[in-house]
């Protein structure tokens, strides 16, 4: 049995055997497994892990949290499975691949929707970010409760032949982008050749040629050391994709109101917590590729690009017409 089967099984057996009656539950100990594709000490995994801590803190130890990360339980997709059967609890992923389930939340994954960093944190901070999470949780057949966001910075891409200063830099480059026909979209609207795939099976895709790169954020790009097959990693900036944490539905409506409550404000808590641990980590792992050979390039102006991908938004962002107003308007 291949590893990420077994350790598949055993997460569905566990969480089978923990999930009795609803009254039961309540008293038992529990485990909630949590799942993320970085490995540990990225912001995201260790934001996941102090929530788990205050957990135990604050339960007397009944309530707890076990992570697998790097990518142990697979890609993203296959954690968004395991969620919604219960088989792990809590799974941190991308809004990027969440975008075909819950249509608005799309609207997020649109090239260039952000003006910059602050813009996104005041819009998952506010409102709009509540009522998306809202839609989220209560989506007949998504299965999954919204927790709260996290910062993963500003997407740019990455490749193994040549710098991209200009967007005709592009033309023919094959590029992986996450499971979602709004980015294979993007990058072909850019010139390029989108390649959907799993994080999962990015490594070895660069490193066999099936794709000449691909596009993430700083601390993304330097943790998998995706330098080590595509050196040239160019500030498109194209995407700025805040992250989310999700819960089970199935283990959710098992728990206690007080347990629920108690997980709902630390990962609140958490949303803040990460975006310190994201910043730093930005700073260094620009750093640190730096010294690793990659060859970082600027990209004058951003304003072709922003012009090419017109048709990706009258495509995906025409039915959204009044959030993505409001998300604009935000200040
Ligand atoms: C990273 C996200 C991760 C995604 C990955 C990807 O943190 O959730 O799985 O990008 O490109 O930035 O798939």
């Amino acid at each position: 049995m291949k590893r990420r089967d077994f350790l598949k099984l055993g997460a569905a057996a566990t969480a089978a055997g923990a999930l009795g009656t609803t009254s039961a539950f309540a008293q038992a100990k529990i485990v909630l497994k949590a799942t993320d594709v970085h490995p540990l000490g990225y912001p995201t995994v260790e934001a996941v892990e102090r929530m788990g801590k205050k957990l135990e803190a604050a339960s007397g130890g009944r309530l707890s949290i076990q992570m697998f990360p790097s990518m142990q339980l697979g890609g993203e997709k296959e954690m968004i499975e395991q969620a919604q059967v219960g088989a792990l609890q809590i799974a941190r992923i991308s809004v990027g691949p969440m975008g075909p389930l819950v249509p608005e939340l799309n609207v997020f994954n649109l090239p260039f929707i952000f003006r910059d960093e602050a813009h996104m944190e005041k819009v998952i901070d506010g409102p709009i970010g509540d009522e998306l999470l809202k839609k989220l949780s209560d989506h007949p057949t998504a299965g999954l409760i919204g927790l709260c966001y996290m910062n993963a910075g500003v997407r740019n891409v990455y490749n193994s032949k040549k710098p991209i200063e200009k967007i005709e830099d592009l033309k023919g480059l094959k590029i992986r982008m996450m499971g979602n026909p709004l980015f294979v979209d993007t990058m072909n609207s850019l010139g390029g050749n989108g390649v959907a795939m799993g994080f999962d099976q990015l490594t070895n895709a660069m490193q066999t040629g099936v794709v000449d790169g691909a596009e993430n954020n700083e601390p993304s790009y330097e943790s998998g050391q995706h330098y080590r097959y595509a050196k040239y990693y160019s500030k498109t900036g194209h995407l700025m994709i805040p992250e989310l944490l999700v819960f089970s539905k199935v283990t959710w409506e098992k728990l206690s109101k007080d347990d629920q409550a108690m997980i709902a404000k630390f990962a609140r808590e958490a949303q803040q917590e990460q975006r310190q641990l994201w910043h730093a980590r930005e700073a260094e792992s620009l750093k640190k590729m730096k010294e690793a050979g990659a060859v970082v390039t600027e990209v004058a102006d951003r304003k072709p690009f922003q012009e090419a991908v017109k048709p990706v938004w009258d495509k995906y962002g025409a039915q959204h017409k009044a959030l993505i107003q409001r998300i604009q308007d935000a200040k």
